[in-house]
């Protein structure tokens, strides 16, 4: 609860929270996107890792305000990088289920992406493999609502979940990622790499694009890309990163 009264100061106190910046690689180690990670330096605890106050924000109902909090900081960064003449590719965010599941907490994400002017060319969103597939069954389900304003999905820790294949073709999403649970060491676990060879085929099946997720040993990414991954993110390449250096690696 401590925790809880703390996050929800935090987020009226702006320049506690930022986003760190984790790169996403094509074969040629070229740079095609970025995950944004909310990032929280509590006054007097420093940095409280998300793992910790990413479900004290969902239980609570202040992933709501989060959200908002989350496009804003994006958009501040987008015009940062822009001001320093660079482009910057797609930037995927992470939605929880409990930020979307409710009509009228949609329609305030929803007008935060206008007024802030994130469009489908600056900004793409993910959700877990349960989100989408829990949302997939409404008849206002907020996965085809997105998809129809044009911004392109991604489903999040893929694999991890309980849902059959068969709900791949109900949801068109427009890439996959693979959960780093199957992508860490692959090229050494029989196993791992049979389940990822046939996710990266399901996938492509689908005209989806692959992003393998943890990516950390230069075995795996060999193997990831003689199997056709499309995208690669995982501390091997880059830990995620504070907006500063973004620039560094655009530039
Ligand atoms: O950054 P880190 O790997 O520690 O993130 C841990 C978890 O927190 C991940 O599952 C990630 O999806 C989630 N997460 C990080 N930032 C956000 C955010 O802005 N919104 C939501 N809903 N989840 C986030
Ligand atoms: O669930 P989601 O995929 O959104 O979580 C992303 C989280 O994974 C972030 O907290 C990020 O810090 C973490 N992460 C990113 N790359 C690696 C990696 O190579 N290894 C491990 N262990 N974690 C990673
Ligand atoms: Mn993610
Ligand atoms: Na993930």
């Amino acid at each position: 609860l401590a925790l809880e009264h703390d996050l929800r100061a935090a987020l009226t106190a702006v320049d506690q929270l930022s986003l760190a910046y984790q790169p996403q690689y094509d074969a040629q180690r070229r740079i095609r996107g970025f995950e944004a990670l909310a990032r929280w330096k509590h006054p007097q605890r420093g940095w409280i890792p998300p793992a910790e106050f990413i479900p004290v924000a969902e239980s609570s109902g202040l992933i709501v305000e989060l959200g908002l909090a989350t496009l804003a900081l994006l958009r501040r960064d987008l015009d940062a990088w822009k001001s320093l003449g660079l482009v910057c590719p797609l930037v995927a965010i992470n939605l929880s289920w409990e930020q979307c599941r409710k009509v009228q907490h949609r329609e305030r994400f929803l007008q935060q992406l206008k007024s802030l002017q994130l469009g489908p060319t600056e900004i793409e969103f993910e959700l877990t493999e349960s989100a989408c597939f829990e949302d997939i069954d409404k008849p206002d389900s907020f996965v085809v609502m997105l998809q129809g304003l044009g911004y392109s999905l991604a489903i999040d820790d893929f694999g991890t979940g309980y849902s059959s294949l068969a709900y791949l073709r109900r949801i068109r999403c427009r890439k996959l990622k693979i959960d780093r649970l199957f992508v860490h060491g692959l090229s050494i676990n029989a196993d791992s790499r049979t389940l990822v060879e046939s996710m990266v085929r399901v996938a492509h099946a689908m005209h989806m694009l692959v992003v393998a997720e943890g990516v950390e040993l230069p075995a795996d990414e060999a193997a990831l890309i003689e199997m056709g991954c499309d995208l690669m993110q995982g501390f091997g390449f880059c830990k995620p990163v504070a907006p500063e250096q973004v620039a560094a690696l655009l530039g």
